[in-house]
């Protein structure tokens, strides 16, 4: 019986193991890291240089964040992305993150999106829009877009008037089945992008939580009501 156990957790052990190979951290996820010498951009993440930069909160003109003291912000069209893991197929992404809104601009906008594939040495800072025909993670890296939230915007003010303010956001993407131009091992992307209107977003906190744990209560349930049949 005690052998049983120790069995069934070796193989729960396994399986979460085999789940967690698909992600690593995120680096620079709260936008912390100002050092460096991409000051016009943002640093650890592959991004679109003007426009692109870690803002210091001041809770007059740019909201207060608990994430530290910086946030990461996207200007008109501007967008930054970095490398989350390797494709697997069917991974659900509960992708979360803390988005603010500053005095002088609306949000009006931000997309979040996975891509896959591609050649990692590729990526690059570069000054280009997200809807440019020379937005580099498809037309350079080679990776392809597999999953989006659409254009999101919890805050409707007027374009007169933006209110500063901050709301934390969930945003849900599946990996889905392998496609064309990319395969399971493949890079795995995380994007941020604004609509090419004027506004900002201010981003922080970004967290892509293991969907290993889910699993693994999965399988854990499942062990439970076998053992409970006997
Ligand atoms: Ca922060
Ligand atoms: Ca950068």
């Amino acid at each position: 019986m005690m052998g049983k156990k120790v069995l069934f957790c070796v193989v729960l052990f396994v399986m979460a193991s085999c789940v967690q190979a698909g992600l690593m951290p995120l680096v620079n996820p709260s936008f912390e890291n100002t050092s460096g010498t991409d000051e016009v951009s943002i640093i650890d993440w592959w991004d679109s240089k003007s426009y692109t930069t870690t803002k210091a909160e001041d809770g007059t003109a740019v909201p207060l964040t608990p994430y530290g003291e910086n946030w990461g912000q996207l200007g008109n069209g501007r967008w930054m992305y970095q490398q989350i893991g390797t494709y697997e197929e069917n991974m659900v992404l509960d992708i979360s993150f803390l988005l603010g809104q500053p005095t002088d601009k609306i949000v009006a906008g931000l997309e979040v999106e996975l891509f896959a594939g591609g050649d990692a040495s590729l990526a690059d800072n570069v000054g280009t829009k997200r809807d440019n025909a020379a937005f580099p993670l498809d037309s350079v890296v080679g990776a392809v877009q597999i999953a989006t939230s659409g254009n999101i915007d919890p805050f409707t003010d007027p374009d007169t008037a933006p209110v500063m303010r901050t709301q934390e956001m969930f945003v849900h993407l599946s990996t889905g089945t392998a496609g064309a131009g990319y395969a399971v091992g493949d890079p795995l992307w995380l994007l941020f992008s604004r609509p090419s209107v004027a506004g900002k977003a201010l981003i922080d906190n970004v967290q892509v939580p293991e969907p290993a744990t889910m699993i693994l209560l999965g399988v854990g349930a499942l062990g439970f009501l076998r053992r409970k049949r006997k």
